[in-house]
């Protein structure tokens, strides 16, 4: 018996807001555009919007570093226009949840300023500080950011470092303090009152930090590596999380609360969504995609490096979060985000086999037990925007790798394409809405680049019954059924040429087949007994059924429902 949480059945739309929609001719990405965009939303079928940080921010990480928690930043809109977006999308069936961002605040906020006052600040502690070794003029220990670099910064005034595991200019809260862990309650809250649903809770692995800051081991003199035993998924982290999810709750008891877990392994997700450990409703990992590392050149950032997906690996993997995950209704499902680099393109073939595999990769993905998550313009079929000259790559990782790979010998060209396929640059441009110049995301050249594309773009893929949009109207319309929502959940175990799964309730059994090959395949379905019958609910294009055997074209996909 499965207890169902009111959240089972969430399909979620994540939406880039500086990408998404400009309404008022700047570039960027705004509020008012969302709004105008919320049919679009409702006719994919999703019932819950994601919104990447829209508040105060100088934008050094694109939002991620805020300047005032309170207030949405002129860039987007006002107050006014993000009460109107709550209340609009409420109208539509359409859940909103925010990012919230509690692992460091920007540099420019008035609680760090206020912090850099010096050792007697009420505002000290909200922040984490260390002196540097050897009377100040060493780091304080040889841990590296995650955007590269030492997490140490030494303040103005040079009495000491503070810690920023991102950006120099996105300093740490310090979670030991308490006030610190009742201020971000209190600005939850905020937003709870103004009718939010719930937050996508963003770093929130890394909120405690050993104490003492050990060095890390097996570096040499002088050098920093990154130092993930210290400074993620830490003990407390639980009890952090579980005094935010249950003070939030006690007034609204269903905050949906997703925790972006990064590292997370599934024994860790089990205890951030168990109720009365961690609180989450669900955790995002990134822990499903194992790449091919072999054909990587190992002197370099690993993630900004093209290969393949290993399809093995994946499967097990996934296989692994499905068992974890059953009985809270399935882990995440997703492709990619503003982090990674487009599914088609790095998953998937954007060039011969664009259509088709961005289909099967859908079907694959999201008819399986757990919530979706679609980052906007994923649906049409959105391949990795195209960049050519390093200034346009945004991300710091972006710029150390190129200046890393062009050290180590790399012709730009080589380091460029990289760049282009695998960072998370790539996949923050603009939506394309039709094929006019800006593709109908703005009368003048967006911030972030943009692809025109006669065929791949909402206005088209509309008027095309076959296009990737309404492929995915119809995944995201079976995902919406009893069977695809809480049937049990059976991998396959076939050839890593195919994956293939169950979902199952009583004597009902959806079967999703995948080809995730560029090559035709062949698959001979199951027998049927003698009263079942077999009914095809959807596939993609260029597949056979002959007798029963299934002749698949090059990643085809077919999804059958069958009653014993
Ligand atoms: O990303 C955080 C993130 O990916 C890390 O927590 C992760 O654990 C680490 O990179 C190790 O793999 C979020 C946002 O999604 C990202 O856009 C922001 O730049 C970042 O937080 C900082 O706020």
């Amino acid at each position: 018996g499965n207890v169902r949480e009111w959240w089972h059945g969430l399909i979620v739309y994540q939406v880039y807001p500086m990408s998404f929609q400009d309404s008022d001719g700047d570039g960027v990405g705004d509020i008012r555009g969302v709004i105008d965009r919320l049919e679009y939303i409702q006719n994919l079928g999703v019932n819950m919007i994601w919104l990447n940080p829209i508040f105060k921010s100088p934008k050094v990480d694109n939002g991620y570093d805020i300047s005032d928690f309170l207030e949405i930043d002129p860039i987007f809109g006002t107050m006014a226009e993000v009460e109107e977006l709550i209340l609009e999308a409420h109208k539509r069936g359409i859940k909103v949840i925010f990012d919230f961002v509690m692992n460091h605040t920007s540099d420019q906020h008035p609680w760090f300023q206020e912090a850099l006052k010096g050792k007697g600040s009420p505002y000290r502690d909200y922040y984490i500080w260390a002196d540097g070794k050897n009377g100040g003029k060493d780091l304080p220990n040889n841990w590296e950011s995650f955007f590269t670099g030492t997490v140490w910064e030494k303040e103005p005034s040079g009495e000491q470092y503070y810690f920023h595991l991102f950006a120099k200019e996105m300093p740490d809260l310090n979670w030991a303090n308490p006030e610190v862990r009742r201020a971000m309650v209190d600005i939850a809250f905020f937003w709870l009152d103004k009718g939010v649903d719930g937050f996508r809770l963003d770093a929130f692995i890394h909120l405690q930090k050993e104490e003492g800051f050990p060095d890390v081991g097996g570096l040499g003199e002088g050098e920093i590596g990154l130092a993930e035993k210290y400074y993620a998924n830490l003990p407390k982290i639980n009890e952090y999380m579980k005094f935010f999810t249950s003070t939030l709750r006690e007034r609204y008891p269903d905050t949906f609360i997703v925790g972006e877990a990064a590292s997370a392994t599934v024994e860790l997700a089990r205890s951030y969504t168990d109720p009365i450990v961690g609180g989450c409703d669900t955790v995002i990992t990134f822990r499903y995609f194992t790449m091919d590392e072999k054909s990587k050149d190992p002197r370099l950032s690993s993630n900004m490096q093209k290969t393949k997906l290993l399809y093995g690996a994946f499967k097990k993997n996934l296989q692994e979060w499905q068992q974890a995950m059953a009985d809270v209704g399935g882990p995440t499902l997703y492709w990619n985000n503003h982090d990674m680099a487009r599914v088609v393109s790095r998953i998937g073939d954007d060039s011969t086999h664009r259509d088709n595999s961005a289909k099967m990769l859908a079907a694959l993905m999201y008819l399986q037990k757990g919530i979706p998550f679609i980052l906007n313009g994923e649906e049409l079929g959105m391949k990795n925007l195209y960049l050519n000259d390093i200034r346009d790559f945004k991300s710091p990782e972006a710029q150390t790798f190129y200046k890393e790979a062009l050290a180590l010998g790399y012709s730009v060209e080589a380091a460029l394409y990289n760049l282009r396929e695998s960072s998370k640059d790539a996949s923050r441009g603009a939506m394309q809405w039709d094929d006019s110049a800006y593709a109908g995301f703005s009368t003048v050249a967006p911030w972030s680049g943009v692809n025109v594309e006669a065929e791949y773009n909402v206005a088209a893929e509309e008027a095309d019954p076959g296009s990737i949009l309404h492929f995915y109207r119809k995944v995201l319309n079976l995902k919406k059924t009893d069977l695809f929502v809480e049937g049990d959940y059976r991998l396959w175990a076939t050839h890593d040429d195919f994956f293939v799964y169950e979902r199952v309730i009583d004597k009902q059994v959806g079967l999703v087949i995948c080809n995730v090959t560029d090559q035709p395949k062949e698959f001979v379905l199951p027998l049927l007994g003698q009263h079942g019958y077999r009914q095809l609910l959807l596939q993609n294009e260029g597949n056979r059924l002959e007798g029963e055997t299934l002749y698949l074209a090059p990643y085809g996909a077919a999804v059958f429902q069958t009653v014993y």
